[in-house]
């Protein structure tokens, strides 16, 4: 029996797994980290047959040290680095590595599948897209970078009509040779790159999800596409929410904005106040989803009726509540910088801002300037602090706080809603969730726990 080695004992690996197992491979599973929570998902896995070793860095030269074989081929999880050294050494050797999404799309290549990728926007059009494919009666779930890895749907779901997935750079990275019917790019700007090296690299990753696709659908609005992609792929689809005339230069195929309708070219299709959720951005993400929607053959009052319906993703924009006539807002999924500017841009002010976590690397100074205009006060936590409150000392901005934890924070800003006349506290990171939880989802339920407890 083949031997596959699996690195990565999260969401996408334990799926992988027993998908692999179920098709017939003799499986060994490996993580760097050793906690109850994995302890528990190698107990369940080894009951299954198969064999995993926490607290081990994936290495071919010391597998047989702790019993593992030399296998036939590596899955990688999406966090796992494709150009990590042992990798590039177990590719030298002449075994092939694959990521978890090429194994999903082995097993559900039959059916047709929408692909969203992008810097920010994918997973609320992810949703979105689904909703709108699941009202229309498919049986479609929302997968991938979105939360449930492809391959726990492949192991799990039955009788699939569609795959809606989100997919990042990092599963793109090892280059599955993915077929979408409709491979969808909401935004790009410079993100991940002390993992890709650099932005070209980082934009290949995600032109690589076109590259295969049936239909490309591409947002006219987002500057770095209008710029560099409008020749690359001549059949592609356009959005644009400032009308036909805002196409880029050259572009026929149009599905846009004008009079509070979207057109798909000279053709109605749906009223814009279906949309519920706020921002220009989300008008993006609008768009894009009944491109393919309506490309699927998707009847426009289906279409409207879903999008009515759809009140938005978990951690972004998140509406909590309204307390002292202030509006709570989670945003814990804007963990770079310009998904930080975005939050804020489509909130009301003033607003208190409560941003922090683990720093990453790109342009701060699009999200500094709107802090300037928007903000009352900004109450900064985690890692990046101090390095944020120099920022703002920077341009000249002194009304913040540091607070630490996002206890402190919300205590603090439940205080200040009634010196100031504030409209909105919005939690927007604009920071990697590592330094104080687990991820962003749980940073985002505690944030919202916090408010519901004032
Ligand atoms: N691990 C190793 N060796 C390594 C790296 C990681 O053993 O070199 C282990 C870790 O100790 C951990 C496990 O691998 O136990 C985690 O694997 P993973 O990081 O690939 O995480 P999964 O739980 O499989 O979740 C992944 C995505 N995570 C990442 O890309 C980092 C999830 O996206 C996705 O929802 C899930 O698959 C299902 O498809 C999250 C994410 O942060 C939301 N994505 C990034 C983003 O959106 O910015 C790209």
């Amino acid at each position: 029996m083949p031997t596959v080695h699996v690195i990565g004992l999260g969401r996408s690996g334990i799926a992988a797994a027993r998908l692999l197992k179920r098709q017939g491979w003799q499986v060994e599973v490996s993580d760097t980290r050793q906690t109850p929570a994995l302890q528990s998902q190698q107990q369940l896995l080894q009951a299954e047959g198969i064999a995993v070793q926490l607290n081990y860095d994936f290495d071919l030269q010391t597998l047989a040290n702790v019993g593992l074989r030399v296998p036939d081929e590596i899955v990688i999880s999406p966090g796992v680095p494709w150009y990590s050294p042992p990798l590039v050494a177990a590719r030298q050797a002449g075994i092939p590595v694959r990521g978890e999404v090429e194994i999903a799309w082995q097993t559900l290549a039959h059916l047709p599948w929408v692909c969203i990728t992008g810097t920010n926007g994918k997973t609320t059009t992810t949703a979105l897209t689904a909703a709108i494919f699941q009202a229309a009666g498919y049986n479609a779930p929302a997968c991938g970078n979105i939360g449930n890895s492809i391959c726990e749907v492949a192991l799990t779901a039955s009788a699939l009509d569609w795959v809606i997935a989100e997919i990042s750079s990092y599963q793109l990275e090892s280059s599955p040779p993915l077929q979408p019917q409709f491979a969808l790019w909401t935004t790009l700007t410079p993100d991940h790159l002390e993992r890709h090296g650099s932005l070209d690299a980082y934009v290949e990753t995600k032109a690589h999800l076109m590259n295969g696709a049936k239909q490309v659908i591409l947002n006219g609005d987002d500057p770095y596409l209008r710029q560099h992609m409008v020749n690359r792929w001549p059949e592609a689809w356009w959005i644009s929410t400032q009308g036909a005339a805002a196409l880029p230069k050259g572009i026929e195929q149009g599905i846009y904005i004008a009079e509070d309708q979207v057109w798909f070219q000279d053709q109605p299709l749906v009223p814009t106040h279906v949309l519920q959720m706020p921002g220009q951005h989300n008008q993006q993400n609008f768009l894009l989803a009944v491109a393919a929607a309506h490309l699927a053959g998707i009847p426009a009052e289906t279409i409207a009726k879903a999008v009515a319906g759809f009140g938005g993703v978990p951690h972004r924009l998140e509406r909590i509540r309204q307390w002292r006539q202030v509006e709570w807002i989670n945003d814990s999924k804007a963990t770079n910088y310009d998904a930080a500017e975005i939050g804020l841009r489509s909130v009301i002010g003033p607003v208190i801002l409560i941003a922090g976590g683990q720093a990453k690397k790109g342009d701060d100074r699009a999200w500094l300037n709107l802090i300037q205009e928007k903000a009352a006060w900004v109450l900064l936590i985690g890692e990046a602090a101090p390095q944020f409150a120099q920022r703002l000392e920077a341009i000249g901005f002194t009304n913040y706080e540091i607070m630490e934890t996002l206890d402190r924070a919300v205590a603090a800003a439940a205080e200040l809603v009634t010196q100031y006349p504030i409209k909105t506290v919005l939690f927007s990171p604009a920071c990697a969730s590592f330094d104080q939880y687990q991820n962003f989802e749980e940073r985002g339920d505690h944030f919202r726990q916090l408010c519901l407890e004032l």
